[in-house]
């Protein structure tokens, strides 16, 4: 069959600071490819919707299949869903990601038809007996793991059984030198592990999971790096070397086979602080950028989030991170109950320290412990707005002073690393890009004013809403995460973690949940 997987457009955030590989959807396409069908993948973070239509009427594929990882792109989702169906009524389509597995059956009603099933988990595992069914018995479909349609749902998702085997399918994705990461330029994506042994209660990151973590092991991890051509890396993982062993001995395997490259990792603080030989390492190899979730400067805003680390110890990671000589990012959350204030302050703090800062807005999200416990209290049910950069939940301040205030405060972050002055800096690395032909990085420096302004931010509100989301039941003081899994957990051997490691993140965590 000729199975055509689309990633939507992109959401405010990326219009900026970077764009990035659909690496999921690339996995999922080598999947379908292993299969046996003629494959083809489009980005619409790169490409247009006009650019879609040519192709579903040029190549007339008889499956299209959407990546939905994040919920503000469900709208754009199911609206080409309809378009689709208008189009080529013989044509299946289906959604799958990770805010697809949450909303499963609200796609489905959205889409009035439109969209056929959403595949929910991880789609390497479900996607080849699901096509098996379209192609021979579509009323099968419901008997297909993780699949979710307006006449049945079939059994859980199942896991992959080792990340060994898969490996992403990079070559269909054309344009690749449209990817970059602040100034990694082009630049590509790499997972070494999955899911998230912590279970912060803003996150769905390890509800997705089961929070299980799964690990690719280091020869794998080097032979998918040494195939990618890009000279800068994403490192996907949630959180980077949660086990220093996997990490060094990555890190000792690209060094023998001599790979060099400039990487960009997200971790926690205490992972720093726990696993220092291994960022020495990394350094060494070539670590450019580390995103630390800081998400507060007060103790109360850390317990507010769930993080079970002292403010103390947040510094002395941050101190830690600085004496490693590399970019240091750091991510704020902004709290709707915020005045002017408090907005004061953050901007003062960050323009003290040399970081990089980002700051985003407390947004609770299905699939979320937060969902359950303030879903409620949402100003707004429209699925665009839930893209943590709008204010979803009431603001103290009038929304059009919160969002002045957010804007100043973002505007005040981000000259702060793409003036004129860090420009004067970084120079030599921007006309070296130049030079290749890279103007991605050199572009973005000059559109932040364009596309963060609290009047368009205050505009998004005022739009006609052609989807609501559906809300929890009434609030719950406490939640039961096992409800929220997606992929179910294995308890303890679902993580790839030794002992030490296991006592380490029961400590730094808060929940209970096995
Ligand atoms: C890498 C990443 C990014 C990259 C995105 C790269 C890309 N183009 O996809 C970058 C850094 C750009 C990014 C940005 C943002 N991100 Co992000 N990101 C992640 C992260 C850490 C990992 C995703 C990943 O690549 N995983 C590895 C791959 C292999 O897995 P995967 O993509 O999930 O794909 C698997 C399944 O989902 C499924 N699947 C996926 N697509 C499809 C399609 C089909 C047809 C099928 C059957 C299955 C399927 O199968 C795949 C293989 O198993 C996740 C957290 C997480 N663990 O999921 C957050 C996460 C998805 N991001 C999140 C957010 C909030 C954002 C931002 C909005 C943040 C911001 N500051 O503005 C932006 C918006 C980006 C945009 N679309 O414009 C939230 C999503 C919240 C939500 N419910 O909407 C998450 C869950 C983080 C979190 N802890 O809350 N992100
Ligand atoms: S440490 Fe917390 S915020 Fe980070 S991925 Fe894990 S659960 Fe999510």
């Amino acid at each position: 069959m000729r199975f055509l997987a689309v990633h939507p457009g992109p959401l405010l955030y990326t219009k900026i600071f970077l764009r990035l590989e659909p690496l999921g959807l690339e996995l999922v396409a080598a999947a379908v490819r292993r299969a046996g069908h003629d494959v083809r993948l489009l980005d619409l973070q790169v490409a247009s919707h006009e650019d879609y239509f040519a192709l579903v009427d040029r190549w007339r594929p008889d499956v299209v299949a959407f990546s939905c990882n994040y919920l503000a792109n469900v709208p754009e989702i199911v609206d080409l869903a309809r378009l689709t169906r208008a189009r080529r009524a013989e044509t299946f389509v289906l959604v799958g990601g990770h805010s697809a597995s949450f909303v499963a059956r609200d796609l489905l009603e959205h889409a009035g038809g439109a969209i056929d099933c959403v595949v929910k988990g991880e789609g390497e595992a479900s996607i080849p007996p699901l096509l098996e069914a379209v192609e021979h018995d579509r009323r099968a479909i419901t008997q297909v793991p993780g699949v979710v349609a307006l006449d049945g749902e079939g059994p859980p998702p199942r896991m992959v059984e080792s990340l060994d085997d898969l490996v992403p399918a990079r070559d269909l994705l054309s344009h690749r030198r449209r990817y970059f990461l602040g100034m990694l330029e082009p630049c590509a994506s790499i997972e070494f592990a999955r899911g998230c042994p912590w279970d912060c209660s803003f996150c769905s990151a390890w509800t997705f999971y089961g929070r299980s973590y799964r690990i690719v092991s280091p020869e794998r991890a080097v032979d998918d790096l040494a195939a990618v051509r890009e000279p800068g890396v994403f490192i996907v993982d949630d959180v980077a070397f949660v086990q220093a062993q996997h990490g060094l001995e990555i890190g000792e395997a690209i060094a023998r086979r001599g790979i060099r490259k400039q990487y960009y990792l997200e971790t926690r603080g205490d992972v720093l602080l726990r696993n220092k030989d291994v960022f020495k390492l990394w350094t060494r190899l070539g670590l450019s950028y580390i995103f630390l979730g800081l998400e507060a400067i007060d103790e109360e805003g850390l317990r507010k989030y769930r993080k079970r680390i002292s403010l103390g110890r947040a510094f002395e990671a941050l101190e830690f991170a600085r004496s490693l000589g590399i970019n240091v990012a750091i991510n704020l959350i902004a709290d709707p109950e915020w005045d002017h204030e408090r907005f004061e302050v953050i901007r003062q703090w960050c323009l003290e320290i040399p970081e990089i800062v980002n700051i985003s807005v407390n947004t609770p999200y299905p699939g979320t412990e937060t969902w359950h416990t303030e879903a409620r209290r949402v100003q707004t049910r429209d699925y665009r707005l839930y893209d943590i950069q709008h204010a979803v939940l009431p603001t103290r301040l009038p929304l059009a002073e919160f969002y002045e205030e957010l804007v100043r405060t973002q505007r005040v972050l981000a000259m702060k690393h793409l003036g004129w002055t860090a420009l004067k800096d970084m120079a030599s690395i921007v006309a070296g890009h130049l030079m290749r032909g890279q103007t991605n990085f050199f572009r973005s420096l000059w559109k932040f004013n364009k596309v963060f302004d609290p009047k368009l931010l205050l505009a998004d509100h005022q739009r006609p809403v052609a989807y609501e989301m559906r809300l929890p039941p009434p609030a719950r003081a406490t939640v039961d995460p096992r409800g929220l899994y997606v992929l179910q957990s294995g308890g303890r051997g679902g993580r790839a973690i030794d002992d030490a490691t296991e006592q380490f993140v029961d400590a730094t965590r808060i929940g209970t949940v096995e």
